[in-house]
């Protein structure tokens, strides 16, 4: 008897933690975190609010960093918004990831404004407005003017701040995820799955899509089963990198214990090889190892906070150059279908952005461009030929034939193979 009242004990509190698992590991999570607040020091370009969010959904706290990156975000990120806004460019996904880094920090949203044509609006009714213009261009051509992505990560940011979200907005969400429209070049995309799980719950929590309640359960239900049956048999969903959002989905979802536990793990075991170096990487994946998810940010208080959080001094990385040289093909497919193929010999452990600079060094005929972003370099052009976003086409990756789950900047050279680069529409 006493035996059935411990199971049963053990079983009602396992439930009651979602996701939760045995053998977490403080020391782990700890590293994480000092290296995501150790990438604020190394940050070259604008103020990343992906990396402010995830230190403020942690339990550990540097304050006075924090709070100076706070700061950075008000100045050089809303300088940087105010300039696409005031060129009519669509940025909701990085409007979206500002208000959410500042709810993180509580600071009052109100107070945040933009001024186009001599007007000065708060944030907010400027990201209601974008959401609206996704809207009619998703109506009139079948897609957002950004992606499915940004589209959820403004539905999210509205919601999480308190804003109703327009029925129609989340209506046109509700039908893309039904007619399975989040896609990441030509596969199906778990992030968006993921952020668009996050943004539809808490529009279901806040009880304002009132119209047709079954259609938005139907919606999450259909977004959860996505989520669960792109699981691979190591506890990856999708791949290494979209795994930290998928359980950040389920999280905020409900899931139970068995859904997620094996994902627990997996992005343990990645984050101890190190497989989440890039801040990026670290800062979609540490809130999901931490059981938060972007959702928790409403709820946040930010009383009686911890203020721990210490950078012990870091020896200076020698980096050594392999005597070992690997041989790299690069085949580069245009736009027309026309194929060219270059071969350089590359220290082996090289990244492929240090491969095509040699490669380019070579005076062969090879040239490329990248463009910075959040995520590291992006490749723009090749041999002078642009895969503009603005005409949805890309410089697809891959080795071997299998599409690269990372870029250039990121993917290391371990061994001799064909990297085919291939301007390719979305
Ligand atoms: C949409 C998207 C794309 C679109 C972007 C265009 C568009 N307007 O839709 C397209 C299809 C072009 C794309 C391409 C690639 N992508 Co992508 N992409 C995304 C996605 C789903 C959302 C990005 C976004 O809008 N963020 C919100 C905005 C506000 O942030 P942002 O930083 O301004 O976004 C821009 C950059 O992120 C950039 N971008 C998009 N993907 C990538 C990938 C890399 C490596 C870099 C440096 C930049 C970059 O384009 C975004 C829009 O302008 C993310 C998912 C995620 N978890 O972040 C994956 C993601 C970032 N992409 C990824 C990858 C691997 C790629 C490719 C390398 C795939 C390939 N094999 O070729 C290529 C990039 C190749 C190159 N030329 O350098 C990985 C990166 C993982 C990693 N460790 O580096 C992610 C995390 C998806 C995943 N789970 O695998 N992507």
């Amino acid at each position: 008897m006493l035996l059935l009242v411990t199971i049963t004990g053990l079983l009602a509190s396992a439930s009651s933690r979602p996701c939760d698992t045995q053998g977490s590991n403080p020391e782990l999570f700890l590293s994480l975190n000092k290296n995501l607040l150790r990438s604020l020091e190394s940050q070259e370009g604008l103020p990343n609010p992906s990396i402010h969010l995830a230190l403020r959904l942690s339990p550990h706290h540097n304050q006075a960093k924090e709070t100076d990156h706070l700061n950075r975000l008000k100045n050089e990120l809303h300088d940087n918004i105010q300039t696409s806004l005031t060129h009519s460019q669509a940025v909701s996904g990085l409007m979206a990831l500002y208000a959410l880094a500042l709810k993180s920090s509580c600071y009052d949203l109100n107070t945040i404004t933009f001024i186009i044509n001599d007007k000065s609006e708060t944030l907010l009714t400027h990201l209601k407005r974008q959401m609206e213009q996704e809207k009619d261009h998703i109506a009139f051509s079948h897609r957002p003017l950004t992606n499915y992505y940004q589209y959820s990560l403004g539905v999210l940011a509205l919601c999480v701040s308190g804003i109703r979200v327009n029925n129609h907005v989340s209506h046109k969400l509700i039908k893309a995820a039904e007619n399975e429209q989040f896609k990441h070049g030509e596969t199906q995309s778990v992030d968006t799955y993921a952020m668009a799980g996050m943004a539809l719950q808490c529009v279901k929590d806040s009880g304002s899509y009132a119209h047709n309640a079954a259609e938005l359960d139907t919606a999450l239900s259909q977004i959860k089963q996505k989520i669960l049956a792109s699981r691979r048999a190591d506890g990856h969903i999708g791949n290494e990198f979209s795994t930290g959002l998928a359980v950040q989905a389920l999280l905020a979802m409900g899931s139970e214990v068995g859904e997620c536990a094996a994902s627990m793990n997996a992005m343990r075991t990645a984050a101890r090889s190190n497989t989440y170096h890039n801040p990026m990487a670290i800062s979609q994946t540490l809130p999901a190892l931490q059981r938060k998810s972007y959702l928790s940010i409403k709820t946040l208080e930010c009383l009686n906070e911890d203020d721990t959080l210490v950078l012990e001094p870091v020896d200076p990385v020698v980096v050594l150059t392999s005597d070992t040289k690997v041989m790299v093909t690069v085949e580069v497919v245009t736009a027309s279908g026309a194929a060219a193929a270059y071969s350089v010999d590359v220290p082996k452990g090289s990244s492929l952005l240090e491969a095509l600079e040699l490669l380019e060094r070579r005076d062969v005929g090879f040239t490329f461009q990248k463009e910075s972003s959040q995520w590291g370099p992006f490749l723009s052009a090749i041999n002078g030929e642009q895969a503009r976003q603005s005409d949805r086409r890309y410089w697809l990756l891959s080795s071997d034939g299998t599409a690269l789950t990372q870029g250039v900047g990121d993917f290391k050279i371990d061994f001799a193979q064909k990297i085919t680069i291939k301007n390719t529409s979305y």
